[in-house]
């Protein structure tokens, strides 16, 4: 495809090892939304459900059937789906059956209590729109959802919460992560000192702030820019008990910015859908600071969140 015409041997100079020059990773990567949409599509359809309640393998007849989809399309997803390693096929007469792997009946099942399908139906049905207008929102330097949804993103939450459904679904994003990354963030630090703790959610630039010991803000600041964050930091630190604390749970990029690729692509993320993004432990506490925090430290937990403390003096 992309192959390098072969120049042959020069005259003189070292021969050039023979490189590989298949653009492997451009290739991944150009591709990528393939498997996205796969994954989206697979459980759209019910596919993980429906192999869940069979309790043995089956046929890519009794599955289209079970989805109520056409068998040749089926058939495809299918074999997509074991390819990808989110299904075990089993051979038996020269007929194929499928069942699912270990990690799709935890995560990709809807009942499971580790189901990230809840997650997987918002990126296919919002933040896969979104980004169709990634280019817009690089060159803007936006929100893209008068695009995507026609709706006026001059009021951030009433853009992502359009409707009632859509607010639900952003809700059970929002809840189906911390099954799995929840444990981590909340014991990176020792919060046995604090006795009342505050998780903020609600309209916390406008209502009053319950008194605390400790303030949980879990992905509020990179939808925000240093002003907004500053000015919601300061209403938390007027309201906390002295020698109360505030625990941010955020992706932390490195401090060079190099890494980590999430964290990365999440701040992207937060251009295309918010008016934030995502920040290095440094500008963390440097928001912290600028609002009357102190003996401010950040854990990471090697998993997507990670945490940081700053604290109101005694
Ligand atoms: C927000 C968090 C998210 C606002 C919009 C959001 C997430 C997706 N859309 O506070 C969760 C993080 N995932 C990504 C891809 O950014």
């Amino acid at each position: 495809m992309a192959e390098l015409p072969d120049a042959g041997p020069t005259k003189g100079a070292p021969t050039t090892p023979a490189t590989d020059v298949y653009p492997r990773k451009i290739l991944e990567y150009m591709e990528g939304f393939l498997i996205s949409k796969t994954v989206f599509t697979s459980c759209e359809l019910g596919v993980f459900d429906v192999l869940l309640a069979a309790e043995r393998p089956l046929s890519a007849e009794e599955i289209s059937q079970a989805v109520g989809a056409s068998l040749d399309g089926t058939q495809r997803l299918l074999a997509a789906c074991a390819g990808l390693q989110l299904l075990n096929t089993h051979w038996d007469n020269g007929q194929v059956f499928y069942s699912n792997t270990e990690q799709s009946r935890v995560f990709l099942t809807r009942s499971s209590p580790l189901s990230l399908c809840q997650s997987i139906q918002y990126s296919s049905r919002t933040i896969y729109l979104c980004w169709h207008y990634l280019t817009d929102a690089v060159r803007e330097g936006r929100n893209q959802y008068e695009k995507a949804f026609g709706v006026s993103s001059k009021d951030l939450f009433q853009a992502l919460y359009r409707s009632d459904e859509e607010m639900v679904k952003f809700m059970h994003l929002m809840n189906s992560i911390w099954n799995i990354c929840g444990r981590d963030v909340v014991t990176a630090f020792d919060l046995t000192p604090f006795k009342v703790i505050c998780d903020l959610g609600g309209d916390f630039f406008k209502d009053s702030l319950p008194v605390a010991d400790l303030y949980i803000l879990a992905r509020i600041l990179h939808d925000w820019t240093d002003e907004r964050c500053i000015e919601l930091l300061c209403r938390i630190y007027k309201a906390c008990k002295p020698g109360g604390a505030v625990l941010l749970v955020e992706a932390l990029l490195n401090e060079d910015g190099s890494g980590p690729l999430t964290a990365q692509l999440y701040s992207l993320n937060m251009l295309v859908q918010t008016e934030g993004r995502e920040r290095t432990g440094a500008q963390y506490a440097a928001l912290l600071a600028a609002s009357g925090f102190t003996n401010i430290q950040h854990r990471l937990t090697g998993k997507i969140y990670d945490a940081v403390l700053g604290h109101k003096e005694t």
